[in-house]
């Protein structure tokens, strides 16, 4: 039966894709996290790391999840410089999560955006 709260991880489309049923250009990914490529890319490197279990927004965290979030954390600066991020300082990346409407959040599965290369990127 479907969920009446379309954030719930039956219509997730970041839940499917973390389950594979819908395709996706991947970057890393392990038994808790993966990451891909964002399908509108800002600037030359831009992708997102996602929880593979379902939280909607960094608004639904708790200390149980701190472990999870500092491993999202460390990989991103690792990926961003395996994508093409120039090194620090002169390089460099943005690491952005967007959270509720206000927020600017679209997809409501938790995820870190990691966006990055030579400017003039097309936002921000
Ligand atoms: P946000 O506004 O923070 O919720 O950003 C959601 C991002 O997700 C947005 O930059 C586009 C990206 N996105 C949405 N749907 C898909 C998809 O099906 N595949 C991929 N790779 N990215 C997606």
């Amino acid at each position: 039966m479907s969920h009446p709260d379309p954030s719930h991880a039956d219509h997730c489309i970041f839940c499917k894709i973390a389950a594979g049923t819908i395709p996706s250009r991947k970057v890393y990914e392990d038994d808790e996290l993966l990451a891909f490529h964002d399908i509108h890319p800002w600037a030359p490197v831009h992708f997102l790391i996602i929880p593979k279990v379902h939280i909607p927004s960094m608004a639904q965290v708790g200390p149980e999840h701190a472990a999870m979030l500092g491993r999202m954390l460390v990989l991103a600066p690792e990926l961003a410089m395996a994508q093409g991020c120039n090194p620090y300082p002169e390089g460099g990346f943005r690491i952005m999560t967007n959270t509720g409407t206000e927020g600017g959040q679209e997809v409501r599965h938790l995820h870190f955006h990691v966006i990055g290369g030579p400017r003039p990127w097309l936002k921000g």
